[in-house]
């Protein structure tokens, strides 16, 4: 196969409530699609980076910069392609993981496309749907956070992921576990927002039983994970820290988490977030599928990959109503708590070009 254009397009994608997290409030998706035109089919994947560079150093004018500039180019040139050889044709980039992992995702898409094999069947998914459950922004009181988790269960969630910071963290948790009891699944997500001095703070939240805290203290810091570790009950997840199959790997070893968030965008692509879910498993390690808010676009092969055998927690693959009113796919909607793993081929959605015309704010097309 060989890519002949690349089309990065911007949507504007309102988001049915503001979702506040430790690093900031947001209020629409600033979605990049890339779509691949091959000789073959085509194919398409969304780039995960934020609008800022608020969850990692990725943002999304500068995603599609580096494809523009750097990673096309390398496409084009390395001629034949198939999904598996997208790492190397881009690996003299450091870096730029979302970037990388959206090309190879839709270059993935056009091949199994050919094929007629769909992504789950392709990754290795072991089951038809998967559990999900919801993550809840920070909210301005008590009240409304107890109000919108309860709509949350109302639909069926099996999983309450609450955003924490300094501040905002062992009340939201004690008003959730009084109104709803110690059975529900819950668990808490830092971004980042704690260090040594309010590590006291996370330690207080041991009495909740939760299923874990993710990502307390900054990406680098592998060092003050385990030191966390070995001080609370609760387990450690680490999301913004795993950046590889070896990071992974040596961030378990040295007991800095016992649990492992998984979004393909943020290690490079669905290819080494499988190898992260085989590494985990054989040290022992559940892993669970993270989420950026995606689209259908993205949202399908998430999907896909939360059906691998040791993804042990419901994942934050929510239904599209959680973030959109009008999702730019046929929307994925929750049964008995779950969403249907897509079997057609390739992601298994197709974009409704209506909807995708009108929240479109820039189109670009990339040629050698
Ligand atoms: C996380 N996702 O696990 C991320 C963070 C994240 C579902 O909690 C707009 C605003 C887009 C905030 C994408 C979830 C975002 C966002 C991802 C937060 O850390
Ligand atoms: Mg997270």
């Amino acid at each position: 196969m060989k890519v002949q254009a690349v089309e990065l397009r911007r949507l504007a994608v309102p988001l049915v409530r503001p979702f506040r997290t430790s690093f900031g409030t947001q209020t629409d998706r600033d979605v990049l699609l890339v779509r691949v035109i091959t000789d073959g089919a085509d194919g398409n994947a969304e780039c995960v980076a934020l609008a800022d560079p608020v969850y990692s150093s990725e943002y999304v004018a500068g995603a599609q910069a580096v494809i523009t500039d750097h990673l096309a180019p390398r496409l084009f040139a390395a001629g034949e392609v198939t999904g598996r050889r997208v790492h190397s044709a881009l690996g003299g980039v450091i870096g730029h993981r979302m970037a990388k992992a959206a090309l190879e995702t839709a270059v993935l898409d056009a091949e199994l496309r050919g094929y007629g094999v769909s992504f789950a069947g392709y990754l290795g998914a072991v089951r038809d749907r998967v559990e999900c459950g919801v993550s809840v922004g920070i909210t301005s009181t008590l009240d409304a956070l107890i109000e919108e988790v309860s709509g949350y269960l109302q639909q069926g969630y099996r999983r309450i992921k609450l955003k924490i910071e300094p501040g905002w963290d062992w009340e939201p948790v004690h008003a959730v576990r009084m109104a709803f009891g110690d059975d529900l699944l819950l668990q808490v997500d830092a971004n980042t927002a704690y260090d040594m001095a309010t590590a006291p703070r996370l330690r207080r939240l041991d009495e909740f039983e939760l299923l874990l805290i993710e990502q307390p203290f900054v990406e680098e810091d592998i060092a003050g994970h385990a030191a966390l570790a070995q001080t609370m009950s609760t387990p450690i997840c680490l999301d913004e820290s795993i950046v590889s199959a070896a990071v992974a790997a040596d961030a378990v070893n040295r007991g800095a988490c016992s649990i492992v968030n998984i979004k393909a965008g943020r290690v490079g692509g669905f290819l080494e977030a499988v190898r992260i879910h085989d590494v985990c498993a054989a040290l022992g390690v559940p892993v669970w599928c993270g989420g950026m808010l995606e689209t259908g676009v993205g949202r399908a092969p998430n999907i896909a990959l939360a059906a691998l055998p040791n993804f042990k927690l419901p994942g934050d693959t929510s239904a599209s109503d959680r973030y959109f009113a009008e999702d730019i796919t046929e929307p994925f909607v929750l049964e008995d708590g779950c969403v249907r793993v897509p079997t057609g081929p390739g992601i298994g959605v197709e974009l409704r070009a209506d909807i995708v015309e009108q929240m479109t704010t820039s189109v670009a097309l990339l040629r050698p």
